[in-house]
């Protein structure tokens, strides 16, 4: 019977009740976005100890037009992730993009930053599509080859083998001609990566233990959410930022219909954020089938932009 109650309750469920019941317990971070997890990753864009949105940001303002020149006027563009969507006026507007087809899992939250997005560039036809694009996923029919858009290091939530596979696959999904536009962050000083993923106001914590919460309101769960505390710790051997909710206390509880028990200190690790060099980047873009064209980065040297050829 419990079994059956695991399979009604989909994939979420699934997940939290195998990566709960491994010895080092671990929940993948694409679970964070639900409603309540998109709108705080929303509010982490804007904090100053988070550098990357606004150091994209300005990137792709200053350098909007030479990355038109490469990927060619009049493409549609269409974006991994779209969330709010909030760099995609810049690279629109600097291609003359006519169609824009914007890839989001959340999508009452894509509908809602689309609607804002359809006042700021009049004229533009906008074709949304909830879905998963690590999955295959068949892209509406647009006219000629297309510009990926990949801002905000989501490539980092990859370890590096899923960063190829998927990087192999937006190549397959766009096809012949297209150019990517991704925005990778990059290695730098420990101390400026773990602010940024813990940052003095808790919004990240708060992202961080909304897993939990949304175990609790989704999947029956009991969890002691006041028990955990967020942690964000460099792994330079890894070249990654991990995140962990820390058990404060020894402790049980039950999600979908299963027990669990935590001892003082144990973790759930939920998300990995790798940082790639310049030149690392180069590599994965050359690993993974595409031809890298430029890069751009700030005076220093936090984030990187780049633009690669199928
Ligand atoms: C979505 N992703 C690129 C963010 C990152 O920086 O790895 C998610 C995030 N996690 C904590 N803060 C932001």
């Amino acid at each position: 019977m419990a079994q059956a109650t695991v399979d009604v309750l989909g994939d979420f469920g699934r997940a939290s009740v195998a990566g709960l019941s491994q010895p080092r317990k671990t929940v993948a971070a694409r679970y964070f976005y639900d409603d309540r997890g998109s709108r705080l990753f929303d509010e982490i864009t804007r904090l100053p100890e988070y550098y990357l949105t606004r150091t994209e940001t300005a990137l792709l303002d200053e350098h909007a037009a030479a990355i038109a020149r490469l990927t060619g006027h009049g493409r549609p563009v269409v974006e991994f992730g779209a969330g709010s969507a909030a760099k995609t006026p810049m690279l629109l507007r600097a291609t003359h993009a006519p169609v824009y087809v914007p890839i989001d899992i959340s999508g009452e939250f894509l509908h809602e930053s689309m609607a804002a997005l359809g006042r700021t560039v009049p004229g533009l036809r906008i074709i949304p599509l909830t879905g998963d694009f690590t999955k295959p996923l068949r892209l509406p029919p647009v006219d000629g080859p297309v510009t990926g858009f990949f801002p905000g290091s989501t490539i980092g939530n990859f370890d590096h083998r899923s960063a190829l596979d998927l990087l192999r696959l937006l190549r397959n999904m766009l096809g012949e001609g297209a150019h990517l536009v991704i925005g990778i962050d990059t290695r730098k000083d420990p101390r400026l990566l773990e602010a940024a993923y813990d940052d003095g106001a808790g919004v990240t914590a708060a992202f961080n233990l909304n897993l939990l919460e949304r175990m609790n309101r989704e999947l029956g769960g009991t969890i002691p959410v006041d028990a955990f505390e967020h942690r964000a710790v460099w792994h330079d051997g890894l070249g990654r930022i991990e995140m962990h909710l820390v058990a404060t206390r020894s402790m049980s509880f039950r999600v979908a219909g299963r027990s669990f028990s935590m001892a003082e200190g144990e973790t759930i690790h939920t998300e990995n954020s790798y940082k790639y060099t310049l030149e690392e980047a180069r590599l994965l873009a050359r690993a993974s089938g595409w031809e890298p064209l430029a890069c751009w980065s700030d005076a220093d040297h936090r984030f990187g932009i780049h633009v690669w050829a199928a």
